[in-house]
């Protein structure tokens, strides 16, 4: 039996549910009759950057008035505790991770909370809207755009996320549909890589049948009683 060390933890908008923040499915992936994949997009921005900056301006001021969940909150004390390798690979733009106290944290699809310069490539934190084209506080250049990856982009640090699955004994997925890649295939790359894999969601996926154990509930429910 292997020891167990090293954990890897996806997580999606399921784990921000309880919290108060619409999945995508949820929405039926519609926002103002949009569907998300055209608007989460490179073309998308080109096309109508008003729209697409007003969806983000959104979910960065309703992310501010929502608080992490008991499923946060419980990962966030196995981050404290654990004293092997662990990481939250968070498909999700909220902070909610970090504002329960998690540092193992990466974004890879990117975060509401910061705002790219696509003219000097520098990131800041960014609370505000964007609609109203401020300037860029490093090169004044006043085509900032949402720090999140959209479809069809490149996600953030898929090397250090292919080097964790590839020491992780254990990768459990937690609130997600497993609809979008590649973070949907990380399963299937822990699994024959050795490791073993836990799902955590309240339905089926589309990945379940790829995971040796899929626990259907809520996230506030099923993550304490796992990391407990
Ligand atoms: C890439 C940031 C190359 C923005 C997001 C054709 C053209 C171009 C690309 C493609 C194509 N066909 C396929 C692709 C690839 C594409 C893709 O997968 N498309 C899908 C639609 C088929 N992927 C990409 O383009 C990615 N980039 O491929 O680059 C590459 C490839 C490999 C390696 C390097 C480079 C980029 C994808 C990132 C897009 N950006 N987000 C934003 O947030 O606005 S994706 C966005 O949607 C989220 O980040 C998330 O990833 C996804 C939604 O998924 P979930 O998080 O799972 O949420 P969902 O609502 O679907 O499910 C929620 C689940 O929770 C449900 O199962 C539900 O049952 C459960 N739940 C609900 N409540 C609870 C709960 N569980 C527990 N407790 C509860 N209370």
């Amino acid at each position: 039996m292997v020891a167990l060390r090293n954990i890897v933890v996806l997580t999606g908008a399921g784990i921000s549910a309880e919290s108060g923040i619409d999945t995508f499915r949820s929405a039926g992936g519609l926002w103002e009759r949009h569907r998300v994949e055209d608007v989460a997009t490179p073309e998308g921005f080109a096309r109508d950057p008003e729209l697409v900056q007003r969806f983000y301006d959104a979910r960065r001021a309703a992310v501010q008035e929502v608080a992490p969940n008991a499923a946060h909150e419980a990962l966030a004390r196995l981050d404290a505790e654990w004293g092997g390798e662990l990481l939250i690979v968070t498909q999700n733009v909220d902070d909610l991770h970090e504002r329960a106290g998690a540092s193992r944290v990466l974004h890879m699809h990117g975060e509401l909370l910061s705002a790219l310069c696509p003219v000097c490539e520098r990131r800041h934190r960014w609370t505000g809207p964007l609609v109203d084209r401020p300037a860029c506080p490093t090169c004044e250049a006043h085509s900032l755009r949402p720090d999140v990856v959209w479809f069809g982009e490149m996600p953030y640090q898929m090397d250090r996320i292919y080097a964790a699955l590839r020491q992780a004994n254990l990768f459990v997925s937690i609130g997600t549909s497993g609809a979008v890649y590649p973070a949907a295939g990380f399963v299937r790359d822990a699994r024959d890589l050795g490791a073993r894999t836990l799902e955590l969601n309240l339905d089926r996926s589309e990945g379940s049948h790829w995971f040796h154990e899929s626990r259907q509930g809520r996230a506030g429910d099923l993550v304490p009683h796992w990391v407990s």
